[in-house]
């Protein structure tokens, strides 16, 4: 082992330690018999193992001795090769077999998701939050968690002597995933307690290391400036424990984060479907061989003393009761088909609209301070509550003033700025929800959302359903949107079509103040991931013709949920369905026909509220879908819900129309508002028993 600047005494040292030492290799060799059956147990029956996976056959060292080291009070991010670090954890063998052959008793993801894809809130082991398969992803959740820590203890919020770890394992090969780079420079920036544990086998799958690094882990972390750092043989258990318990002595008690290199071989397959033999010479897999942790467990315990038939007592004992805890796995039930939609999200308590919109006597608001005073209000009363992204701290309060002043009343443990990483920025909400903080970020424009895309969809929007509902992610995102002041095409932009491409998020687009401080109180309160389209035109009703977005502000105790549409206007003739901006586009329009253009506000786009939208369509025959994205693909069309099951019932025109680059009553290019009555006018000329789609 070397390091850094870390002391502690040797293992070996100590004589009057023999015994314990010599227990607590028996008990690793035990474990890493019982990890070397299964692994054996699964290549044997790979034909009835329903996913590909993977496991520690080479990894099981340094895997147990981390397992073994780790409290309950810990948190744990595994990754997909750590199954010998669940052993040690404490996890049956059966246990994880049920996640191998996708049992309903599965404990981790009820037979949804991967072999040793873990998520745990056992009390009496580490917490661990959804794993994704995504290689390197899960190094910014567990960041997350070591960052709401650090919250927690600072600001008092948790009692007790407890100070609990956060071990984030990961393969060397994911080491060069840029979002590990975010992560790690958050985690040196804050000083965090957290030991990202690197499990070195030279290889990605086929991708050698020559190929695609030219450091590694160890030496990439030193231009980490106080990521204190070791290196240790793997491969080897008495080290791989003298330098875990290192690592975590360490942060334990400093409460600064560490990185651990642990070399170890690859004597397993990459996964039971992409073998070794296709890619590794002979020389490489001998090689390798040499390095085996159980050749060395043995040749350690025979040097304490311990008896060669004992090892091998333990060793068939092992296998006998892998195969019964295998044989048993098998004739668990499988899972209820009726049961694949559950999860998808927590329930919400949030379902009635609660309190007073329109205090008597109360005064109007424009919709960017509704954000603020809903935001400050959710604050007071939460003090679990914490907000952070780019300029939103002191010295701005957000680029739009949307967290001015937060930062004053709060402080800057609660409210501050973040660098540019909005990976980081939507990713970490998956470890603060974890371990019980609630975080409200900000995207600073929508145009730049994509960075953290990879999070909003590996791992927040999958994490309530992988986890079997154990996991779902309490996170608020707010994202200003949309055309504005001459933003242009990176300052302009809807994205609402792509967020509503991913199955396990809400989105929230309000239209004016009321809705917004409404909307904003049950996204907070929604266990589950909402993104909060804030757009900018309306933020100060300053666009003409927006002037409604400023609204008598509601009282605090005011809660709209989701997912409930709002009638703008009645008529008679046609509805016009539409959201954000559109609504007063819509008003412009249907001010020319009194009396006949209905208007429905949707609010929030994903729960849609559908029966709002299908009643009124129904009634009248004629609806209009109008949209501030972009010309082509945006989900008013993609979506054919209202076609193909309201309209051919009627046997009557519908038409969607999407405005461009619209930009509060002047024209880039495409439509003006008027345009919309014009095509409704032809729409009734010669559109009957069509659908239209008018670009
Ligand atoms: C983001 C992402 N890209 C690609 C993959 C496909 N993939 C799975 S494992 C793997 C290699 C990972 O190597 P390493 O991190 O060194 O872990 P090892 O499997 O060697 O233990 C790759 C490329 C993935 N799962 N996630």
């Amino acid at each position: 082992m070397t390091k850094d600047s870390i002391s502690t005494p040797t293992l070996k040292a100590a004589d009057s330690r023999h015994d314990r030492e010599k227990a607590l290799l028996l008990r690793a060799y035990r474990l890493m018999c019982m990890s070397m059956a299964m692994t054996d147990k699964y290549e044997a029956n790979r034909s009835i193992c329903k996913y590909v996976h993977s496991t520690s056959r080479g990894h099981e060292a340094i895997q147990l001795a981390a397992g073994l080291l780790l409290q309950p009070c810990d948190y744990v991010s595994p990754y997909y090769r750590d199954d010998s670090m669940m052993l040690a954890m404490g996890f049956t063998p059966y246990e994880l077999m049920l996640q191998l052959l996708a049992k309903k008793d599965d404990p981790f993801s009820a037979g949804r998701s991967y072999y040793c894809h873990p998520s745990s809130r056992q009390p009496d082991k580490p917490i661990i939050p959804h794993q994704s398969s995504a290689t390197g992803m899960q190094v910014i959740p567990a960041t997350g968690m070591a960052q709401g820590i650090q919250y927690l203890e600072r600001s008092g919020l948790v009692q007790g002597e407890e100070r609990p770890v956060v071990l984030c394992s990961l393969g060397d090969g994911s080491v060069t995933e840029g979002e590990v780079s975010e992560a790690w420079q958050f985690a040196v920036l804050k000083q965090l307690p957290i030991i990202y544990l690197v499990q070195d086998n030279e290889w990605g799958i086929s991708v050698s290391s020559a190929e695609a690094r030219a450091m590694d882990a160890y030496e990439y972390a030193a231009g980490f400036k106080g990521m204190e750092r070791l290196r240790v043989d793997g491969s080897d258990f008495e080290e791989s424990y003298q330098a875990m318990q290192t690592a975590i002595d360490y942060v334990r008690s400093e409460r600064k984060p560490i990185v651990v290199h642990a070399r170890v071989p690859l004597l397993g397959h990459h996964t039971s479907g992409v073998r070794k033999e296709w890619y590794r010479t002979p020389e490489n897999l001998e090689r390798h061989a040499q390095h085996d942790p159980f050749t060395k467990i043995c040749q350690r315990l025979l040097e304490k003393g311990v008896q060669e038939t004992v090892l091998t007592d333990v060793k068939s004992e092992t296998n006998k009761y892998i195969a019964s805890q295998f044989d048993m796995a098998r004739l668990a039930d499988d899972p209820d088909t009726s049961s694949v939609r559950d999860h998808v999200f927590a329930p919400t308590p949030v379902t009635e609209e609660q309190g007073v919109r329109y205090p008597r006597g109360g005064a109007k608001v424009v919709m960017v301070d509704a954000a603020l005073h809903a935001i400050e209000e959710l604050m007071r009363e939460h003090p679990e509550a914490i907000l952070y992204g780019q300029d939103v701290g002191g010295r701005l309060g957000g680029v739009f003033r949307e967290a001015a002043t937060l930062a004053s009343k709060f402080g800057d443990e609660r409210v501050y700025n973040t660098a540019i990483q909005e990976a980081y920025i939507i990713g970490s909400t998956v470890g603060l929800s974890a371990v019980g903080v609630k975080p409200i970020v900000e995207v600073q424009f929508a145009d730049y959302i994509y960075p953290g895309f990879n999070q909003l969809v590996s791992e927040i929007s999958k994490s309530c359903y992988l986890t079997a509902g154990k996991f779902p992610i309490q996170a608020l995102i707010r994202v200003p949107i949309g055309a504005y002041g001459g933003g242009g095409p990176y300052h302009s932009g809807s994205v609402e079509t792509t967020l509503l491409s991913i199955k396990g998020i809400k989105i929230v687009y309000p239209s004016n103040a009321a809705d917004m401080k409404g909307l904003m109180k049950a996204a907070f309160l929604d266990p589950n991931p909402v993104v909060m389209l804030e757009h900018k035109g309306l933020y100060w009703s300053k666009v003409p013709g927006t002037q409604d977005a400023m609204t008598i502000e509601p009282d605090s105790d005011y809660i709209l949920p989701l997912g409930k549409g709002a009638v703008v206007q009645e008529g008679e003739g046609m509805c016009i369905v539409t959201y954000g901006m559109g609504v007063y586009w819509a008003k412009a329009a249907a001010a020319r026909y009194p009396g006949q253009v209905a208007i429905i506000d949707l609010r929030t786009l994903f729960p849609l509220d559908e029966s709002l939208v299908f009643e009124t369509v129904r009634k009248l025959g004629k609806c209009l879908v109008l949209t501030e994205e972009q010309l082509n693909n945006s989900f008013v069309v993609i979506r054919r819900a209202y076609s193909t099951t309201v309209f051919p019932l009627l046997g009557r025109a519908s038409l969607h129309i999407r405005c461009a680059g619209f930009t509060g009553g002047t024209v880039e290019h495409g439509f003006r508002a008027t345009d919309v009555a014009e095509c409704r006018e032809s729409s009734d000329v010669d559109s009957r028993d069509t659908e239209l789609l008018i670009f």
